[in-house]
């Protein structure tokens, strides 16, 4: 079978990488040629020396239409000359664990298959990302190249042969490519058992003093869950929930969010269970939540931040080198940062802005409201280290302190730092049009100078702006990251439209309001955002513009 067959093909429009790779319907990638136009994309574009003779891993969330992409990426890569393939079993690989086998086995790179959060099924969504050497997301330089590689294809190289079994572990081949099936899940809990005091965790749990429950969602952290809470911390199966991966999430939106994750959410208050966490369809993002206390995203961090060197190994003996956010994300962490001494980035949406930090040795630990929290370990957001990362910290609080609970130390929190309110409102699906007209007129109006000073209800303008960011280490800019206001309080509103969709835009609206009036903290985020929500509807002409008088979701 060995030889090189060249197929001819054409471009297809749109193969642009957004904010975490290419994300299409399965009817679109299922098309003749779209699946290896893309991947031959990727392969053309892996920087110097480039795909011959590299060792690339492969391996996604088993998402619908997972088999058939990975069999062509064999054929494709067998055809560009790569020597190694490491594929998850079955094709099976969280998004943290690829960055971690990447990395361990100093592979030149990685060809995830996931749309993360978005649902699967044959109606539904697909998606393919490259990740570099240090096992992050692949930089704008090389998403921009894959682009431009897609818009003149016209040929690509495969090896024809039959499908690789992919059930076993071990090594097999295909023609002159090597391939090494591995087991997705070993490697990645053992790593995280360096990471974690995983005897402490252990015995806080099996007390029976706190009960937990984990759910995956139908995603690929099922059988990641299973080995921690089962067979690491040896809980009973009532620990966990929905971790079985299954093609199209169980039907479900694999998004960990208080809409989404409702079964868990339900069960967390009816069963009084004390901490409840869930992950996303390719196990980036983590949810945490408590009896009675929900966790939002842009808090997580920065208590993981506080609490890091006095409850985490990995960071009592390395330390903290800086900590990061992205642009819509609370202040809070920044508090932490201060108060700690800690050097603190704000960087575009996307996990791929924090790599560069991190390879020089001035980030640790960072995060994005959007439900992923993560740290240096490895270059991708990780759902269950931040779930582990929480566990640690409460059996740390609770060795201090006996019955501390998830709301206990959020309140502590706020107690030290004061409470940055945080909301976020998804318009999905919206009409393009629309959605770009608004972000257009919106950022005619802040580019009037008489915008900055002038009030809206009771905010007063300090600045206004397409957010651009310069990485601090390679001097790259990457501009029009969203558009935000910042008031004279400190309080802030901030409108993108996602670059993760498939269909239609979603308009993305995040609030923000600092307090340190200790009687506030209890309180609703809902209500203390309201009339900074009302003035962003009011400002954007959002109902005008969308025809939506109400979110899709709201966090
Ligand atoms: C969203 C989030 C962003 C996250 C990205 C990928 O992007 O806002 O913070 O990094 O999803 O997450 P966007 O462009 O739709 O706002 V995942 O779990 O899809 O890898
Ligand atoms: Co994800």
């Amino acid at each position: 079978m060995s030889s090189v067959k060249t197929v001819s093909t054409k471009p297809f429009e749109g193969q642009k990488p957004g904010t975490s790779g290419l994300r299409k319907r399965v009817k679109v990638f299922s098309e003749p040629h779209y699946t290896e136009n893309f991947v031959q994309a990727i392969l053309s574009s892996i920087p110097s020396p480039g795909a011959k003779g590299s060792t690339l891993v492969v391996g996604g969330d088993g998402r619908y239409f997972s088999v058939p992409a990975i069999q062509s990426i064999i054929r494709l890569c067998a055809g560009n000359g790569v020597s190694k393939l490491i594929i998850g079993q079955n094709g099976i690989f969280s998004t943290p664990a690829v960055s971690h086998v990447i990395r361990s086995y100093k592979a030149t790179g990685g060809i995830l298959l996931t749309a993360s959060h978005n649902p699967g099924g044959p109606n539904a969504d697909f998606g393919i990302k490259y990740n570099m050497s240090n096992g992050g997301p692949a930089p704008e330089s090389v998403t921009n190249q894959i682009f431009d590689v897609t818009k003149t294809i016209s040929e690509y190289q495969i090896v024809e042969g039959d499908d690789v079994d992919l059930s076993k572990v071990g090594e097999t081949s295909f023609g002159p490519l090597k391939i090494q099936v591995v087991d997705p899940v070993k490697d990645y809990v053992s790593y995280l058992g360096e990471i974690f005091d995983f005897g402490l965790i252990k015995s806080f749990l099996q007390s029976g003093k706190f009960t937990v429950r984990f759910d995956a969602l139908h995603g690929v952290t099922g059988p990641y869950g299973r080995a921690l809470f089962v067979e690491e911390f040896g809980l009973p199966e009532s620990s966990i929930q929905n971790c079985t991966p299954s093609e199209d999430f169980g039907g479900g939106h694999p998004d960990p969010n208080l809409t989404y994750a409702k079964s868990l959410v339900d069960a967390v208050e009816k069963e009084g269970i004390d901490f409840g966490a869930a992950s996303d369809g390719d196990g980036d993002r983590n949810m945490i939540i408590g009896k009675g206390a929900f966790v939002n995203p842009s808090d997580s961090v920065a208590i993981i931040a506080d609490w890091a060197k006095k409850a985490i190994p990995y960071f009592a003996k390395g330390g903290v080198k800086g900590v990061a956010r992205s642009m819509p994300t609370s202040g809070a962490v920044d508090r932490v940062a201060k108060k700690q001494g800690y050097e603190c980035f704000e960087v575009p949406t996307g996990w791929k802005f924090f790599g560069n930090l991190m390879d020089a040795g001035r980030l640790s630990i960072c995060g994005e409201e959007s439900f992923g929290t993560g740290s240096d370990h490895i270059r991708e957001k990780d759902g269950l280290w931040a779930v582990v990362a929480w566990l640690s910290i409460l059996a740390a609080a609770n060795k201090e302190k006996p019955g501390t609970s998830v709301n206990d130390v959020l309140q502590d929190f706020y107690k030290s730092y004061g409470r940055n309110f945080f909301s976020r409102y998804d318009y999905e699906e919206v009409d393009s049009k629309g959605a770009n007209e608004l972000m257009a007129q919106l950022e005619k109006k802040f580019a009037d100078p008489s915008f900055k000073g002038s009030k809206l209800g009771q905010f007063e303008v300090a600045e206004a702006d397409n957010f651009s960011y310069t990485d601090p280490i390679d001097g790259s800019v990457s501009k029009n990251q969203g558009l935000y206001i910042k008031f004279v309080d400190g309080s802030r509103i901030i409108f993108r439209l996602s670059g993760t969709g498939s269909a239609g835009a979603t308009i993305r609206l995040y609030v923000e309001k600092y307090s340190n009036d200790a009687s506030e903290f209890d309180a609703d985020a809902q209500v203390g955002l309201k009339p900074l929500i009302d003035e962003a509807l009011k400002l954007s002409q959002l109902k005008e513009l969308t025809g939506r008088d109400k979110p899709t979701v709201i966090t």
